[in-house]
């Protein structure tokens, strides 16, 4: 099946955005007076939770603290406004390669989709401030899409029921292992493109692992999508 369509993830593959989201989960604490930070490592740690309510959820329970649900949904809405304001004023911006190849695909006629566990609020704000174009995409599956997050399957799966494509004809690219799981178990082969807070996750079951996209072209991934087998 020819390439059709290619289906990316959003935090560590469009861009290295989480020291931006730590920094606005760490003011989003501060702000509501709790004592609460997270530094790099127990971030790193924090990551295998994919979706920020579900990593206050569970960093409250691991720290023994009882935290209602409006509480969280509190502070999860102080932190997207947070982190919106940060890439709004430029604070991060695309990874190597990246709008290159997004333009490159287009010119193509390949569809573009993102499949990320990020809010939607957050996809729009870099799309806007480090693309400068927030209809890049057909289609943008975000967190408030599908649940459960990843790595469960369904945000690729949902990305793929509304492209109107089945995974053979799709290439996803991810940076994360529990993004890798995620859209191989929906059926699709993925490109690994490393991002700093992954980059020593367990990318066993790419089809390429890359350190970024810097050179990559749409031949390449062509090559990769023909030669690798369907994930079982
Ligand atoms: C990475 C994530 C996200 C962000 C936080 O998503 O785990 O949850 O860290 O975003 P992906 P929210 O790699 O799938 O793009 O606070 O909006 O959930
Ligand atoms: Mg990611």
């Amino acid at each position: 099946m020819p390439l059709a369509a290619l289906i990316l993830d959003v935090d560590g593959t469009l861009a290295e955005t989480e020291e931006a989201h730590r920094a606005a989960f760490n003011a989003a604490f501060a702000a509501a007076g709790l004592d609460w930070r997270w530094d790099r490592a127990p971030y790193a740690r924090l990551l295998r939770v994919a979706g920020g309510k579900e990593r206050i959820r569970h960093y409250a329970a691991m720290a023994g603290h009882a935290v209602a649900e409006d509480a969280v949904a509190a502070l999860h809405a102080d932190k997207t406004a947070r982190y919106g304001a940060m890439v709004a004023a430029g604070a991060v911006t695309l990874r190597p390669g990246v709008r290159r190849l997004l333009a490159e695909a287009r010119a193509a006629g390949l569809r573009l989709a993102l499949a990320t566990t990020t809010s939607r609020a957050n996809v729009t704000a870099l799309l806007d401030a480090a693309l400068g174009d927030a209809a890049a995409f057909d289609v943008v599956a975000a967190g408030e899409d599908a649940a459960p997050k990843k790595p469960h399957p369904a945000v690729y799966l949902y990305a793929l029921a509304r492209l109107g494509l089945p995974a053979a004809d799709c290439l996803a690219v991810e940076d994360s292992a529990i993004g890798l799981r995620a859209a191989t178990a929906a059926g699709l082969r993925t490109v690994v493109t490393r991002s700093a807070y992954a980059r020593e996750d367990d990318h066993r079951g790419a089809v390429a692992v890359v350190d970024d996209l810097d050179g990559i072209g749409l031949e390449r991934l062509r090559a990769w999508h023909g030669a690798a087998a369907i994930p079982a």
